[in-house]
């Protein structure tokens, strides 16, 4: 067990020490601190000095990635060993970005070959979209793109699209459709002509509850609008899935299928076919530099040593206050507007991934695992929740985002965006104490209110500017920050049960919900009570 080894018990027996010491001790016993505690890899840069660690305490984290042989694991995964063993399925969303002419092999088979010939189907394709050479069923050319898919395959094209929407093509609209709220589809499409739609269906197993409603329903609106003629269904549907013969049943042409594999798990698959969406917003070329992006931070994690290794140093400080500190959530607070779905994207990534209680050898884990990662794009959260982070009760880590170069320079905003993170960061870090407010002339009884405890923990992370490369940099560095922690906290990052169970529960509850006689229910008390005040509800209101 994690919490057995070592290296767990010294961090147990330091954090005892540490708990109590204050950032503004750390920074003064140290003038160097804040230049000393930064690492530049692959483009990107960490400022980790707003930590609360010392040498000591990184040397302690360092140890106990190595005791949980982090290395050896990484080595694992880009090997392409089955490492997400309950489902018995390599895991390399890795491969999805080398550059072709590499060689990873699944059961003897290099798999590299197939990946790029992919890569060259959705280039075309995107081409022709683009170009308007791919026409709808009446000659029209596409001028609005919506992809239909769900968790891994929504949440990473929503974000990428909204990350990149400045080098998106103006003239094509893009849409996204998850939910199986009717709503959903019906917003997308109310403004759209059937005869210039192109719907992507994004669906890894093609079988997903919500998806396939929403394909049904968006193909029936298609038909209806172009002259009830079945025939257009070809020129206005894609598939992106690994289920053929599924994608078949649903009549899509599979000639019309991008195809990826089952060792790329949903919420890693947006460098996969299941970028689709993507490439055709901002171009082939733009999709193989955010490939790019994510192939470098791959490299980087592979062959750092852990104490240079962007990727896991930010996963052991996320251990460091988890299981040590008890922190239950951590906020990422991207300043820039165009990451506003990254906190979204990043929720699945890491909830979903290591939101797991049993360790590898099934049993029960003696520590705390995931915190729930929650955030909203600077300044806005600044006049919402911050408040909580500077003067609440609990203890919220919190990674900064930012870019030195604004995409869209607007006087002196972009300096007054990144005066606000420094601000930020300068003021939960070092808070403000009882003597300063005091010496503002602020009378006693408003004091207390008025002082700020400060140690409240950050990063931040500098790029240049936000770009498909770097887009591709930041995804990845988080990936293998889960990665790391999934490691440490010995759980299986790549499965998700509890999703599956999601996926068979509702279709018990549909028919029940919805025929004409009463159904026998035998569910708990609560439910069937819903189930029935629901049924009478709808009645009495239809
Ligand atoms: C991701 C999860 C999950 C999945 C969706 C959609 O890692 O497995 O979010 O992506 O449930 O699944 P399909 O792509 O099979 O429709």
């Amino acid at each position: 067990m994690t919490n057995e080894s070592q290296a767990w018990k010294n961090l147990e027996t330091h954090y005892q020490k540490l708990r109590e010491v204050h950032l503004r001790r750390l920074f003064a016993d140290d003038p160097k601190r804040g230049e000393r505690m930064t690492l530049k890899a692959a483009g990107l840069f960490l400022d980790y000095s707003k930590n609360r660690v010392t040498d000591e305490t990184l040397e302690l984290l360092f140890a106990l990635a190595e005791e949980s042989r982090l290395q050896e694991r990484i080595g694992a995964m880009f090997t392409g060993d089955k490492i997400n063993f309950t489902e018995g399925r390599a895991v390399l969303h890795t491969a999805l970005r080398m550059p072709r002419g590499s060689s990873v092999t699944v059961d003897g088979n290099n798999v590299i070959p197939e990946v790029q010939a992919v890569l060259d189907r959705m280039t075309e394709f995107a081409d022709r979209v683009r170009s308007g050479a791919w026409k709808g069923h009446t000659g029209k050319r596409i001028r609005n793109v919506i992809n239909i898919g769900i968790g891994g395959s929504d949440l990473g094209p929503v974000m990428a699209y909204e990350a990149l929407r400045f080098y998106s093509d103006r003239n094509l609209t893009f849409r996204f459709v998850s939910n199986v709220d009717g709503t959903d589809l019906a917003e997308a499409v109310r403004d759209l002509d059937p005869a210039e739609t192109l719907f992507i269906v994004s669906s890894k197993t093609f079988t997903t509850l919500e998806t396939i409603t929403n394909a049904k329903a968006a193909r029936a609106w298609l038909v209806e609008g172009l002259g009830n003629n079945e025939q257009a269904v070809a020129r206005h549907f894609v598939a992106v899935s690994t289920n053929a013969t599924e994608v078949k049943k649903f009549g899509i042409d599979t000639s019309n299928m991008f195809e990826f594999w089952d060792w790329v798990g949903g919420r890693y698959s947006m460098c996969s076919a299941i970028g689709l969406s993507t490439m055709i917003a901002i171009g082939p070329d733009n999709f193989r530099a955010l490939l790019r992006g994510m192939h470098e931070m791959d490299e980087h994690f592979r062959t750092a040593p852990i104490a240079r290794n962007l990727p896991a140093l930010i996963g052991l400080l996320g251990i460091w206050y988890t299981s040590f500190f008890g922190a239950a959530t951590a906020a990422v607070l991207p300043y820039d507007q165009y990451l506003k779905r990254f906190p979204a994207y990043l929720q699945q990534l890491t909830m979903e991934s290591n939101g797991k209680y049993v360790t590898r050898a099934g049993q029960r884990v003696g520590y705390d695992t995931c915190p729930i990662y929650w955030g909203e794009p600077g300044t806005n959260g600044q006049h919402s929740f911050y408040q909580l982070i500077h003067q609440g009760t609990r203890l919220i880590p919190c990674d900064f985002i930012a870019f030195a170069q604004p995409l869209n320079p607007v006087g002196q905003q972009h300096d007054l965006l990144i005066a606000n993170l420094c601000a930020q960061s300068e003021a939960l870090a070092f808070g403000k104490t009882k003597e300063e407010v005091e010496a503002e002339g602020t009378p006693a009884w408003l004091a207390p209110h008025r002082v700020f405890d400060g140690n409240r923990p950050s990063n931040t992370i500098f790029a240049e500017r936000l770009a498909p490369q770097s887009l591709g940099k930041l995804v990845a560095l988080y990936e293998h920050a889960v990665f790391t922690q999934g490691v440490i906290w010995n759980i299986d990052s790549f499965d998700q049960w509890g999703v599956e169970l999601g996926k068979v529960l509702a279709r018990r509850i549909v028919p029940e919900l919805s025929s004409p006689a009463e159904p026998d229910l035998s569910h708990d008390s609560s439910t069937n009570n819903l189930i029935r005040y629901y049924r009478r509800l709808k009645k009495e209101t239809a």
